[in-house]
Formats: C-alpha cells, structure tokens, sequence
C-alpha cells in the first residue's frame, strides 16, 4: 500500500476479569503505544482503539472465584485496568467496553448481516455438558491434555502454553472447570463459520499474500494453521453470559466471545466519534477508518491472539464485505519473569497499579525497560536486576546525566540562555553531529516501520549516549577558564542535540520526553531531528528537572522478597488444589485391559519442522515399526532419545497432525510445573512386550 491516509491501531481488548501486569504490556499495549506516539510525532492521522472485553467464560469463572456477579468483576476492572492505562501513558483514543450497548448493537447487526447472507452453517453437534452443574461446556469451562503439545492444562479453546487453538473435543482427558466432573456430550445446534471453505475462497488467498511482509513469528504461525486446513468453527455458545445470538430458535445462547470481542474494536471507535466533537470539526467519520481502502489497519496482540485477529476476524470481515482487513498484525512473543512464565493464579507478575504505587513518578522507567526486553520475535525473561541496571546505567548514568549537565551548565554559564555558535577548529563540526543523528533518525524509521522498537529505541540511546560522549571528551567546565568561545560552542551544539532527543525520546519515553520539552522550552516535530538550529542563540531555557533517579539495591530487594513470598505462597497452597493429588474416578480391570501398551526402540528422532514443541520418532515394536510424534521436543534433543526404550500406547486410535500420521503416543511422567520424563523399563527388553 502505498502511505495510508489515516491509522486504526488496536491494542487487544484484555479480558476484564483480573489487572494490568507487565507480561500485557510489553506484549501488546506497549509496543501499540510507542507506534502510534511515532506515527502522531510524523503528524499522521491516527485513532488508537482499546477497551475491556466484558465477556466469555473468563469472566463467568473469576465471578464464581470472588463469588459476585459477572456484572460486578467487569465493572470492577474495567474501572481499574483503564486507569492505569492512562497513568502508565498508554494514549488511547478511546478506551471502550463490550458490554456497551453500541457494542451489542454492532455486533448482533454483524452477525446478522452474516446470518442473512447465508454464511454460516448451522450444524447440530454434541458438545460437552456437565451434568452436575446442568450446563454446556463451552471453552474455557473445560480443561484437559493439549493433544499437540501435552500441556495437561490447556483449556477448551487454547492451549496457552503452545497456542494452539482448539475444540473442547481435542482435548484429551477432558474436565469441567464447574464441578471438576467428567462431561458428557449431548446435542445442541450451532451456527459455524465455515473456515475450511472460506480458506479457499480467492477473496481470502488474495489477503493472505500480506502475511509474507509480516513479522516471521506471525507469518510462521498462520502459514501452518492453513497448511494443516482450517476448521469450522461455532460462533455461538450455550451460556448466558455475552451478546445473545439475535435471530430466531437461539434462546439462551450467545455470541462466541471471539466472534463479539474483535467487532469491540469497531463499537469502540463509533463510541469515539459519536462522544468526541473534534472529528465533525474534521468531517471525518468511523467508517473512514474502518472501510477506506486508503486507512491502514493494524492490530497489536500478543502471540495467542495470532489467529483470532489474522484468520477469523479477516473472514468476519471479508464475508461481511464492507471492511477493510488488517494491514498488519503485529503480534509479540510472552514476556517471562525471572525465569518463570507470568501466571495471575500463582500471582507470579509485576503488576502495573502496584508498580506505579511503588514506583511514583517512574512510568518511564518500566517503559523503557520492558521495551528493552520486549519478546519481538521470541519470549524474553524481565527480571529486576535488569530493570535496575537499565535504569542506573542507561538512563540516569547516560540519558539523564547529559541531559543534566547541559541544562545545569547552561544556567551556570550563561544564565539559562542559548550561547552564540562561533568557533571554528580542524575535527570540531557541527554537521558531523547533525549527520550522526540524521543517520539515526533513517535508522529508527525502518526500525519502528518493521516493528522493532527494541532497535529503534537502542539507536534512541545512541544519541544521548553521542551527548554524553560528547560532554565528556571536550569537558566545558573546565574548558570555560581557557577557551569560552569553545565552551560557548560545546554549550550550543550540547544544546542542540537535547532538543533533538526531546523528539527522538517521545515514542518511548513519553513523559520525560514532556520534562526535556520543559527544560528547553520548546516543543518540536518529527521533521527537525538532524537540525542543529533547533535552539536559537538567546533563546531562555527551563530549570532543571530530575529525569531519573538511581534504584538502590534495597528497593530491588524488596520486589524480588514480594516474588519469593508468592513462591513461598504456592508450595504451601492447600493440598486440594493440588493437581497431582486429584485421582480420576475408579475404573475396572476391563477398562484398563483394553490399553495396549507395549516396549518400544526409537529408532529414529527428529524435530518437526516449524512446530517447537513436537519431535518425530519412528519407534521399533519387534514385528512393526511405527510413526510417532510426541510433544517433546522441549525435554528432549532428538539424538537422547535414539536407542532408548520406551512404553507405547499401541492401540491409540492414529491422529493426524500437522499433516503427519501419528501412530501411538509414549508414556511420560510429569506434573504441572513442566518437565516430562519418558517411561521405560529399567532393564533390557525386546522391542515388543507387553507392558501390564
Ligand atoms: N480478551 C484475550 C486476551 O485477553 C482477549 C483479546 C480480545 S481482542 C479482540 O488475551
Ligand atoms: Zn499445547
């Protein structure tokens, strides 16, 4: 596309069932954030929409958890996540609500228009059905075992620690997240999308060729959700919680969560133009940004959310046939946590109210140290000695002390007034510096154009770091004695490169970018990075003000006490809710008599291509040799497992996946805390025996 008239930049709509923590923000709100200040500080046309997603099961089962009504969690922290938001300085346009009535008009009209132009099929399927708590299981009221990657905890719809998405059926060893009672299936009718047909539709191969100019984890995700075949997939469900299903014989379901959250994006922005004065003023309308093929539309998500907003949301759109489909969806990897994967029932995160309780005044701080640790292009880890050394060695040591001392020598010198630029020497130019940040401003542009805000904001420090460098090796406060015409030119030129860095900064680092405006008294755009005539001669500059403070260790020391005490919290966590001391209901010689479990050799072991977590073994049985792919590959290198013996479940019905024929599956041991061991006999065996 050629330059887009005008921007839609989403930020997924967090579920409103829990606060704000780092592993969000640097996952997605962030990185929407920094884009959309970069592209308002090149003076383009942008709407940046977010808002609380207000329904699905998430929902239902936190109101259960507190014991209060659904209506109450959501108005409980949609209240709470949008304002830390605002002090944190994520700048939305607009912060919406799916449970807004916009937003049930919107999307009961979409799935109507859907419905009437014969798009979905209605299918009676069985589903799954707690008969204890008299209700259909729909996602994430069902748990069980992930059958690609073995996760024993993967929820009906998704598997989070793989990210796949799945049916409650694929799960294996399914449970209700109700009563913990084994489900039943039992018929109901639903309306589907049918994927696999719109997969073929030229429409739909037409807007997938977009997927090559995108970030490779995305690209690599959707291209192997269509290589295996998309399936279809109900976009309504049997629960009273969400958006009812407007059409006739659908009493007491509602929308999929998935098919009303992302139309959230589309009501949250009418809401914006219906409650905002300034666009009549422009004349400009939602539509222009939803439905002109001049606006680019771009979704920040984190990587489970890839093919929701790549794939489903696109054909939403498409069949709809009035939209326009997402330019691009720039999804990032999960950030981690000293080592461990961020998780709101252990309370292992950083969360962001309480940081900006803790920390008062240093939103910047975090900001600039999750966008320095940001998993771009795979999980990264945070951890707080990392968060303490960017702060005291980058910003305070380099940032901060330039800025600093220029300002507070300016006012010491020359009583806060701009010194004249007079002085010429062999090796003392002015245009080399101009030309070191001008290469650095190209730079920072096709950083942040392919989405790499870690780079940009590396090449960002590359300027105060110049500043600094600069300061240090001419040293004005001692060259002032001998040379003031030089000092005066050190002073200038100093001067000159705050002032572009009050711009360069302000994607990042947007509230001392505001300070450093302040201190030079002026504010200015995109287009004068590189000058070195930003601040004129005389001009008065503001006092000083602190950017950043050293962290002690002490305060550091704390936080990392907080995470030990929720360490310490989980291990003592009552038996009950231990996994590893739930037993399965009693089952009869009979049923165990029908597993044939047999000694097996690897033979041969290898990664799958494009699928991190499964390895592809050919096991020797003695009178066959089978295919099988196990979700391994994270326990395992290949070459460990070649020659091992191992049990086999013979007679497991084959599955396909990712196009390869599995022919059994391998017995491990594990618990919910990672790890899996393979199960073998201890001693030498032949290939073939049978395990009883
Ligand atoms: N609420 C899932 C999540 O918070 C979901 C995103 C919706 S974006 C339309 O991860
Ligand atoms: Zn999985």
């Amino acid at each position: 596309m050629s330059e887009p008239k005008r921007y839609l930049v989403t930020a997924a709509l967090p579920y409103a069932n829990g606060p704000v923590h780092i592993g969000h923000l640097a996952g997605c709100y962030l990185p929407a954030d920094i884009y959309v200040r970069y592209l308002k500080a090149r003076g383009k046309d942008v709407v940046f929409i977010c808002g609380s997603d207000e329904h699905g099961v998430p929902i239902t089962i936190k109101a259960k958890k507190e014991g209060i009504t659904p209506q109450q969690v959501v108005d409980k922290y949609n209240a709470m996540m949008r304002d830390s938001f605002k002090e944190f300085g994520i700048d939305f346009s607009y912060y919406g609500r799916t449970s807004s009535p916009t937003h049930h008009n919107t999307a009961q009209e979409f799935f109507r228009t859907l419905y009437d132009k014969g798009v979905f099929k209605e299918e009676v399927t069985k589903q799954y059905y707690d008969e204890e708590a008299k209700q259909f299981l729909a996602d994430r009221y069902i748990t069980g075992t992930c059958p690609r990657c073995g996760n024993p905890s993967a929820y009906g719809d998704q598997c989070e620690k793989c990210g796949t998405s799945l049916s409650p059926t694929d799960l294996i060893n399914p449970k209700s997240a109700l009563s913990g009672a084994i489900p039943v299936l039992k018929e109901t009718k639903n309306w589907f999308l049918p994927m696999g047909e719109l997969q073929q539709t030229e429409a739909f191969q037409e807007y997938i060729k977009r997927f090559d100019s995108w970030k490779s984890n995305i690209k690599g995700q959707c291209n192997s959700w269509l290589t295996e075949g998309l399936q279809s997939r109900a976009m309504t469900r049997d629960l009273d919680w969400g958006v009812p299903v407007p059409i006739e014989g659908a009493d007491g379901k509602v929308l999929y969560v998935w098919f009303d959250a992302p139309i959230g994006y589309i009501s949250a922005t009418k809401e914006y133009f219906e409650t905002n004065p300034k666009f009549e003023i422009r004349n400009s309308k939602w539509e222009d940004y939803w439905q002109d093929e001049d606006s680019a539309l771009l979704h920040f998500i984190g990587k489970d959310n890839i093919v929701f907003h790549a794939i489903i949301f696109p054909m939403m759109l498409m069949t709809h046939g009035k939209y326009i489909l997402p330019t691009n969806v720039p999804a990032n990897e999960f950030l981690n946590l000293e080592g461990d994967k961020i998780s709101t029932s252990r309370n292992w995160a950083v969360w962001l109210h309480e940081y900006l309780q803790e920390f008062s005044g240093k939103q910047d701080v975090l900001r600039y140290a999750l966008c320095a640790a940001a998993p771009e292009t795979k999980d990264n880890d945070f951890t707080w000695k990392d968060f303490q050394s960017r702060n005291n060695s980058e910003l305070v040591a380099i940032l901060g002390n330039f800025v600093n001392r220029t300002v507070v020598l300016t006012h010491k010198f020359y009583e806060g007034k701009v010194p004249a630029f007079d002085y010429k020497e062999e090796g003392f130019d002015e245009a080399m510096v101009a030309m070191h940040i001008f290469q650095s401003k190209e730079k920072i542009e096709k950083s942040m154009e392919q989405f790499r805000f870690r780079e940009a904001l590396f090449e960002v420090m590359e300027v105060a770091r110049l500043g600094n460098k600069f300061l240090a090796d001419n040293e004005p406060w001692k060259l002032i004695k001998t040379n003031e015409k030089k000092t005066a030119a050190i002073m200038n030129l100093a001067l000159q490169i705050c002032a572009n860095l009050s711009v360069l900064m302000k994607p990042f680092l947007p509230h001392s970018s505001q300070n450093l405006e302040k201190m030079m008294g002026k504010e200015f755009g995109w287009n004068d990075i590189g000058s070195m005539l930003l601040m004129q001669e005389s001009d008065t500059i503001g006092e000083a003000v602190l950017m950043y403070e050293k962290i002690e260790d002490e305060t550091i020391d704390a936080q990392l006490a907080k995470l030990a005490a929720s360490k310490v919290a989980n291990s003592q966590q009552p038996l009950a809710n231990n996994p590893l001391t739930e037993v399965k209901p009693d089952i009869t010689y009979d049923d165990f008599d029908k597993l044939d479990l047999r000694v097996g050799k690897v033979l041969e072991a290898e990664k799958v291509p494009k699928a991190d977590k499964l390895l592809k073994l050919i096991v020797d049985l003695g009178f066959e040799k089978r295919t099988i792919l196990s979700g391994i590959a994270e326990y395992y290198q290949p070459e460990e497992l070649v020659g091992k013996l191992v049990t086999v479940v013979a007679n497991l019905a084959p599955r396909k996946i990712r196009g390869i024929e599995s022919q059994g599956m391998l017995l491990m041991a594990g618990n919910d805390f990672g790890k899996l061991y393979s199960v073998g006999p201890d001693k030498d065996i032949e290939p073939g025996s049978v395990v009883k």
